[in-house]
């Protein structure tokens, strides 16, 4: 017991309900949540945590729609702090499909001990600095108030459902779901007339499935997506064998990649304009038989130079050409953006569903959904009538879920204020004027631009060692220089500015959401964050401000 809080006179009453007072509360029992947790208790620490869900898993509790998989390979999207877990646990497939990945969580969550750490079925509305104290109060919707040294959201990058703003959306008399807060029950559409809106990641995952279940799929798209086929299959098991031999091995050398994944694929170093047409071909034949997002590592400079990333936008192109056989609805399906710019979609069967005679597509580019009825939803005064709607369109991403609890820090700032603007982080772990509360993959950060649990469990283990390091120091409070957020706002911007990221309207600044500030979000390159933060942390953790109890 490390007893950094001195519960001596910390009895706040909140609501009728006497405070408790831990070293840390974590919200989120997702899979930075769940690692945070068990690290702070084997550090000493006492840990509470909330979970609105009524299990561990996080984004792949709440996503449940029917072809959700990961994107990234089984054999790398795994926790790594425990060799015995990684040698004990057998996945199926190259990718792990939704079913596996929770079951997966549970495993971990069992094995480690970690579900007592966590109340369940409990949202925080918001976390109170006292200035005075300087402890946080966390609030819960269920009217409970814990008082905490440090708080860590561990509220997930993809959690806030983003349900467009669209007239006649209480008057539906069918059912509305949206993929991301997918029926734990799950969703029978046989024999129905379905609808689904959004053509991104959780719609071409999920199109496939729903078409070859419903009477008739109508598919609403706004924007054509780039999408290569993941290969997905059975794992490989003699590779499985050969990975799990030297696990370390394979850990470190994923690290060493930009996006932390994808090792064991070629990421060419050349130009598309040093190859001849025959070599570019047979270059991007070759990244697509890869699958998924090893398609961009086809040449160096198709996510930097424009006319770069243009040949491999036709050559997808070509491919969607080649699947689709009715010619309008292809055309409909090509997209003109740059490929990899919003992030690069990964299917099973997706172009090909637009075969079938039960699929329709429905270009709503031009006409936004005007409003849904009692029957369905009407598109340029045309009535197209449902039985289910299914709303595919996406997240409010990365800010959304901290911004719609009431964080107040010094003086009563609150988080909605500060970042008005858009975000602003030192590191995408803390942000000025909120001392001692922590973000796992918050703005700032490599988060959705990397290997989600391996961007976790990196966040996990510097916040620990920060933890640790601080109070051994003899201080209490850790705070982000506003300075050392301002620069790093800057790095995180320039990085993307060198890069095609910008220039289009995607998650990643925030443009899916209206009204959202746009602020590219996540930091560019793994390694690079890695070595910038052990830079930091060799020097004293420079940029962060330490201060003992009592001033
Ligand atoms: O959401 P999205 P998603 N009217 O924002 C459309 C992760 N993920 O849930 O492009 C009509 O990508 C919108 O149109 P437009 C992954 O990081 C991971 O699919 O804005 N349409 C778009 O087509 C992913 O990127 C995995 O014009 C509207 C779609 O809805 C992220 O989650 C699997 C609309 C939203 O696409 C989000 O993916 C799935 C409106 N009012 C997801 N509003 C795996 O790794 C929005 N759209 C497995």
């Amino acid at each position: 017991m490390l007893n950094l809080v001195d519960r001596s006179s910390k009895t706040v009453p909140l609501m009728g309900q006497a405070s408790k007072t831990f070293d840390a509360v974590v919200v989120g029992a997702g899979f930075g949540g769940m690692y945070m947790a068990h690290l702070l208790r084997s550090k000493g620490f006492t840990v509470r945590g909330f979970e609105r869900g009524s299990g561990v898993g996080g984004t792949w509790f709440w996503n449940r729609y029917p072809g959700c998989r990961c994107d990234v390979e089984s054999m790398e999207y795994s926790y790594q702090f425990s060799d015995g877990l990684q040698q004990d646990w057998q996945w199926s497939e190259r990718y792990s499909a939704q079913p596996e990945i929770l079951a997966y969580a549970e495993h971990v969550a069992h094995r480690f001990e970690i579900l007592g750490l966590f109340t369940f079925n409990t949202s925080v509305e918001g976390a109170d600095f006292d200035d005075l104290s300087r402890l946080w109060t966390v609030r819960t919707a269920a009217g409970e108030a814990v008082q905490a040294r440090y708080v860590i959201m561990a509220t997930g990058c993809l959690s806030t459902a983003n349900m467009p703003d669209i007239a006649g959306l209480d008057l539906f008399d069918g059912q509305l779901h949206h993929t991301g807060a997918w029926p734990a029950e799950g969703l029978d559409v046989s024999g129905l007339r379905v609808a689904v809106v959004g053509t991104g990641s959780s719609a071409i995952q999920s199109i496939p499935h729903i078409a070859a279940q419903a009477q008739h799929l109508t598919v609403f798209q706004r924007t054509p997506n780039y999408s290569i086929p993941a290969q997905n299959g059975p794992i490989d098991t003699t590779r499985v064998a050969e990975i799990k031999a030297n696990y370390e091995e394979y850990r470190r050398r994923n690290k060493n990649q930009p996006a932390a994944f994808g090792a064991d694929f070629p990421r060419n170093g050349d130009s598309v304009f040093d190859a001849t047409p025959e070599e570019r071909e047979s270059r991007f034949e070759a990244h697509w038989g890869y699958g998924g997002f090893m398609f961009m590592g086809a040449f160096a400079d198709l996510g930097l130079d424009p006319q770069a990333n243009a040949y491999a936008a036709e050559f997808v192109r070509s491919k969607i050409r080649a699947t689709v056989k009715d010619t309008a609805t292809a055309e409909l399906l090509c997209p003109d953006t740059i490929i990899g710019c919003k992030r690069l979609c990964a299917d099973t069967g997706y172009f090909e569903t637009y075969n079938r005679d039960n699929v329709t597509l429905v270009d709503i580019s031009a006409h936004p959904i005007e409003k849904l009825t009692r029957s369905g939803l009407v598109v340029n005064k045309a009535l197209y009538e449902f039985d289910a709607i299914i709303f595919a369109t996406g997240f409010d991403a990365m800010t959304g879920s901290l911004l719609k609890m009431e964080i107040r820090g010094e003086g009563g700032l609150t988080l909605k204020d500060k970042w008005a603007d858009g975000p602003k982080t030192y590191l995408g772990l803390m942000t000025a004027g909120f001392p001692n509360l922590f973000m796992m993959t918050g703005p700032g950060s490599p988060s959705v631009l990397a290997n989600m649990i391996t961007g976790v469990e990196q966040h996990a283990d510097y916040i620990c060692d920060l933890l640790t390091w601080s109070h051994k120091e003899g201080f209490s409070e850790i705070k982000a220089e506003p300075v050392a957020e301002q620069t790093w706002v800057e790095v995180v911007n320039m990085r993307s500015q060198a890069t095609l990221y910008p220039r289009c309207n995607s998650w990643y600044l925030g443009a899916n959401v209206p009204g959202k500030p746009r602020v590219f979000m996540p930091y560019l390159g793994f390694p690079d964050y890695v070595a910038r933060l052990q830079e930091i942390r060799d020097a004293r953790y420079e940029g962060f401000v330490f201060a003992a109890a009592g001033g």
